[in-house]
């Protein structure tokens, strides 16, 4: 960060990017499955990259994005888990039900976030075209596996000193 503030005896609280002793789950969606295929793929390798033991990865396939609050509601009551990642595709284009489907998925998730004492990030791709789901897994403009992945491990990372922190 870039100001003169003056930040001494101000508790500032980060995380890291460090995944070696944290539990993930990650649900994925299996409609428009060449796009979240390569989500999941972004998302694996950044765990990997970032120490994650395989052993500390669960893969939740569902059938498509509507049905993945259900299932991190599912997997969040288990406590099993430091973070759960939510991957998926929702193409405007492809669906005269979109605004059902994205705003459920979104809405299902943010309100889950609060619900549960877990993380739980939202990669569920919402575009307008099919050629903005391809540039957002691993394109032209990046890949949202890799963020998610990303924001998954600063998220516990921050949640497990926030808790350690607690009196
Ligand atoms: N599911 C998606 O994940 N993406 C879509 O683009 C989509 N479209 O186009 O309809 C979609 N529909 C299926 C939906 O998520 C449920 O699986 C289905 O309605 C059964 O509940």
């Amino acid at each position: 960060m870039n100001f003169n503030a003056n930040l001494s005896n101000i508790n500032s609280i980060s995380g890291n990017f460090d995944a070696k002793n944290y539990r993930f789950a990650i649900v994925v969606s299996k409609f428009n499955e060449f796009i979240t295929n390569a989500l999941l793929g972004g998302c694996l390798e950044t765990l990997a990259k970032a120490n994650a033991d395989n052993k500390n990865i669960s893969v939740v396939n569902c059938p498509g994005a509507f049905e993945i609050p259900y299932l991190v509601n599912q997997l969040a009551k288990t406590k099993n888990y430091d973070a759960i990642i939510t991957l998926g595709c929702v193409i405007r284009g492809a669906t005269p039900h979109f605004d059902y489907v994205a705003g459920q998925v979104a809405s299902g998730i943010a309100s889950l976030n609060l619900q549960h004492d877990i993380p739980i990030i939202f990669g569920v791709l919402t575009t307008d075209t099919i050629d903005q789901a391809i540039e957002r897994c691993g394109t032209k403009a990046g890949n949202k596996g890799i963020d998610a992945a990303m924001a998954a491990i600063e998220m516990a990372s921050l949640s497990a000193t926030i808790n350690r922190s607690k009196k």
